[in-house]
């Protein structure tokens, strides 16, 4: 790309609400063609299970295999992964998962129970899913980072049983992912991908186990195949194209400002990068930053693409409207690049992750801060959160009554029943009522 042109904006100007909404239109309308494709091979999996996993295998990825068990990855491929990072390596996966574990235990939900004055007990009891699907990518969005943030909190919420599938075109693994694999926790791994290897996970075939729930990032058809398996598992969410926005109060180095933009627009070229600041003098360096850092950058070509078609570097009033703009396109990452966040901070009600400061790049965040990378994006922080410990678990409600207590609630009962018409409703509660009460 010869010439980086990027978008500025002001919320003076006439028609920025409009211009504000089509920056942010994302298409996620899903390909009529490769829902078809990706229905047909559920169905295949689910009906034929092995042999069409192992077509399908040798069709997309180009590996063929005598049966399911040869695709599993084996303990001592495992320790050839390990031994074969560097010790710096090693040393960054381990602190990584350390701190992310220590974040998410945190979150563990605990069972809980309380007595009524008729000494009916009620509560919650919390527990694990028996066994999770990872869903992991290959090639460029490998991510072995993404593998400690999706495994951790189901270890960490109980789950006995971790199920990774990773696609290895032509037999190629990556070292890093499955060192992270290891480190993290996972209990067996399968060479599969694509929509083949989410229906394994969601309908079971002779050698791979059904899964309870399927998380993970995924192409096309790894998308479009989990939104359709939700129902028979759990799936975690489907994710949009990574997005941060940046609020600074213009005293921040304009190059980390940069960065921390091109740090996502690096992801893909729909990643989208806005800077909302009351400074117009700080805009005007920023973009320069921008025109000169993107080319040096391994992967400038995505981020320029993604610089050039969806980002924008606002200019506001002041703090208090950055947070409302804020506010109405909750980001998947907000950076609050000023001198006191904590003043702002309650203004800002919607965003998957927030961080606080000069200081916290968005990047600590996806590697090593602690709390999950996976988050909500395309403006779902408005009703969801971030992948957690959460998504592992889940709860049974537990009532308990005594003879006082079933005698009390069902008068009540049965006259809710007799309401609906409802008899059978009606006479077991009624069995329980205590006549001389
Ligand atoms: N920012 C990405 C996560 C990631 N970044 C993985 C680097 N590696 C998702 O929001
Ligand atoms: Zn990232």
């Amino acid at each position: 790309m010869s010439e980086l042109k990027i978008r500025r904006m002001s919320t003076a100007d006439a028609g920025f609400d409009e211009a504000l909404g089509k920056l942010l239109a994302w298409d996620a309308a899903t390909d009529t063609q490769v829902s078809d494709s990706v229905r047909a091979i559920l169905a295949d999996v689910r009906v034929r299970g092995d042999r069409a996993l192992l077509e399908y295998t040798e069709r997309f990825d180009h590996l063929s295999a005598g049966s399911v068990n040869d695709l599993e990855v084996s303990a001592q491929r495992m320790a050839e992964a390990l031994a074969r990072i560097t010790p710096a390596q090693r040393d960054a996966l381990e602190c990584a998962a350390q701190r992310i574990r220590l974040y998410h235990d945190k979150q563990v939900q605990a069972s809980w129970q309380f007595e009524d004055e008729d000494g009916t007990v009620l509560g919650q009891q919390v527990g694990p899913v028996d066994r999770a699907g990872i869903y992991v990518p290959g090639g460029k969005a490998a991510y072995p980072s993404s593998v400690l943030m999706n495994v951790i909190p189901a270890k960490v919420a109980g789950v006995p049983e971790v199920i990774m599938v990773v696609p290895a075109p032509g037999g190629e693994l990556n070292d890093l992912v499955l060192a992270a694999a290891s480190i993290g926790g996972v209990d067996r791994i399968f060479t599969l991908g694509g929509a083949q290897a989410v229906a394994a996970l969601a309908y079971g075939t002779e050698t791979i186990p059904a899964v309870d729930k399927i998380v993970g990032p995924g192409n096309i058809y790894v998308a479009t195949a989990k939104k359709e398996v939700f129902g028979v598992v759990g799936i975690d969410m489907v994710a949009g194209p990574s997005e941060i926005l940046v609020i600074c109060d213009g005293e921040t180095p304009p190059d980390w400002i940069a960065m921390d933009l091109l740090s996502q627009a690096e992801h893909d070229e729909q990643a989208q990068s806005i800077l909302l600041s009351p400074s117009a003098g700080f805009l005007d360096a920023v973009e320069e930053s921008l025109m000169r850092l993107t080319p040096t950058l391994e992967r400038s070509a995505i981020a320029s693409q993604s610089i050039q078609d969806r980002a924008a570097l606002i200019q506001v009033a002041d703090l208090d409207e950055a947070a409302r703009i804020s506010n109405r396109i909750a980001p998947e990452h907000l950076e609050v690049s000023v001198d006191d966040p904590s003043a702002l901070l309650p203004k800002l009600r919607h965003a998957g992750a927030i961080f606080l400061g000069r200081y916290t790049a968005e990047a600590l965040g996806d590697y090593c801060a602690g709390p999950n990378h996976v988050l909500p994006t395309s403006g779902t922080a408005r009703f969801s959160s971030p992948l957690g410990v959460y998504d592992f678990q889940k709860r049974s409600s537990l009532i308990g009554f005594t003879s006082v207590g079933a005698s009390r609630m069902g008068k009540v009962a049965s006259v809710l029943a007799r309401g609906e018409g409802l008899t059978a409703h009606a006479r077991s509660a009624e069995y329980r009522i205590i006549d001389d009460e």
